[in-house]
């Protein structure tokens, strides 16, 4: 499609959006303040760049083995950097504490400084990117089972060292960027087989997180992460769905909700209007587990469309935090971002295109034939129309033109590797 095209396409679906009482100018402009915060973490499989790094632990994966991962910091960077000139909007990039620039030198996780981050924060204000950062309890000779919720004081402490360091880290992000960092604490604390012991590892799991948090930064914002299992860690995982939620809403905390980390008929969706009532603000991690929390690449599936769709309907749009979570090494990585961030972009388009005040209406008046009429109709108007002319107006390949653009990369450069 060239750019007449793509734009009398929007005037006719401005047209049809507008007999519905929606602006899509207005839309244009929420989408351009809709920024993703993107994992650092698809683009080399989650190793990171410790100079001894290891194998993958802490309960989670990577299968594949595409050719052409980055294998250290400026091969991230071009590749971010890349992606991120093929996907509208301006986005943030979320950092786990194993990305530090750390040379050759080995540096233990708890003796991590801000000034290990010293080149991220030059680097991202070049090119004008905003941060986030995570902790990083997997990978190490210390993860073991469990981190923060070590029957073990030796062990929990140089997790908690290793937390606080990084909180420091993320507030100091935080001031360089004059936009606060959001810090997100995920740990892999379980066990494989039937334990006794929940309520002592949930205990100390606490007892952790509260010496974690008894500083309170002004540049940097906690998040907490639960999960439903990690894989070797099925029977059991502390830092479970209810155990967060209660953190969470007793410290005023955020929550991050990560779409693989649930029951796989579990609404994460209907967790927005629940939570956010008790706590601040929501981090999201968008994924797409396939049977288990496999992080495939996130779609424009049914489940990440009603998780947006419920956060514009609940008027949060500027309550939530949306970072991308998901690592798939059995295809081309660039593309992987664009697709994922594409995805959420669009079904945040079509959220915010839902006629809601109408059908609110309707339900309202129990007019639930007329409601369900307009679901399915908003469906079909033609949001990708709206999406197109995003793209147009950031300069970005509209449509299917991306694919050519990762493939001349993986010609000229990652193929290379
Ligand atoms: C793991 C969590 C966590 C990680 C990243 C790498 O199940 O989702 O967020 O994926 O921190
Ligand atoms: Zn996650």
């Amino acid at each position: 499609m060239n750019a007449e095209q793509i734009k009398q396409a929007y005037e006719i679906a401005k047209e049809r959006y507008a007999a519905y009482g929606i602006d899509t100018d207005k839309v244009l402009d929420q989408l351009q303040n809709f920024h993703l915060s993107m994992h650092c973490w698809q683009a080399d499989d989650v190793a990171g760049f410790e100079p001894n790094a290891g194998a993958l632990t802490g309960g989670i994966q990577v299968n594949g083995n595409y050719p052409g991962k980055a294998r250290n910091i400026d091969e991230l960077r071009a590749d971010i950097l890349y992606a991120m000139s093929l996907i509208p909007g301006k986005h943030r990039l979320n950092l786990h504490e194993i990305y530090g620039d750390f040379g050759s030198t080995y540096v233990d996780r708890d003796q991590v400084t801000p000034e290990h981050f010293k080149s991220w924060i030059d680097w991202a204000l070049e090119h004008d990117i905003k941060l986030d950062f995570n902790s990083t309890s997997f990978s190490h000779p210390k993860s073991g089972d469990l981190s923060l919720a070590n029957p073990d004081k030796s062990i929990r402490d140089f997790w908690i060292e290793h937390s606080k360091r990084c909180r420091e880290i993320a507030n100091v992000i935080g001031e360089a960027q004059n936009d606060p960092c959001i810090m997100n604490t995920w740990v892999h604390d379980g066990s494989k087989d039937i334990t006794v012991n929940r309520y002592l590892y949930r205990e100390l799991l606490k007892d952790s997180l509260d010496q974690i948090f008894e500083h309170r930064y002004d540049w940097m914002k906690d998040c907490v992460e639960s999960k439903v299992f990690g894989i070797g860690l099925e029977s059991f995982t502390a830092g479970s769905n209810d155990f967060y939620t209660a953190y969470a809403a007793k410290n005023d905390m955020m929550i991050t909700l990560d779409t693989g980390h649930f029951h796989p008929t579990e609404s994460v969706a209907d967790k927005v209007s629940s939570m956010l009532l008790f706590v601040p603000e929501l981090m999201l991690h968008v994924s797409r587990p396939i049977r288990w929390d496999s992080d495939h690449v996130t779609i424009m599936d049914d489940p990440t469309m009603d998780l947006f769709s419920e956060i514009v309907r609940a008027g949060a749009l500027n309550r939530v935090h949306y970072g991308l979570d998901y690592f798939d090494g059995t295809l081309n990585r660039i593309g992987a971002y664009v697709i994922g961030s594409r995805a959420a972009q669009k079904c945040m388009c079509r959220a915010l295109l839902e006629p809601t005040e109408s059908i609110r209406k309707d339900e309202l008046a129990d007019k639930k034939f007329q409601r369900l009429a307009m679901l399915e109709e908003a469906k079909a108007l033609p949001w990708n129309a709206v999406y197109d002319m995003f793209c147009l107006k950031n300069n970005v390949p509209v449509g299917a033109d991306f694919i050519g653009a990762v493939e001349k990369y993986e010609a000229d450069v990652t193929s290379k590797r």
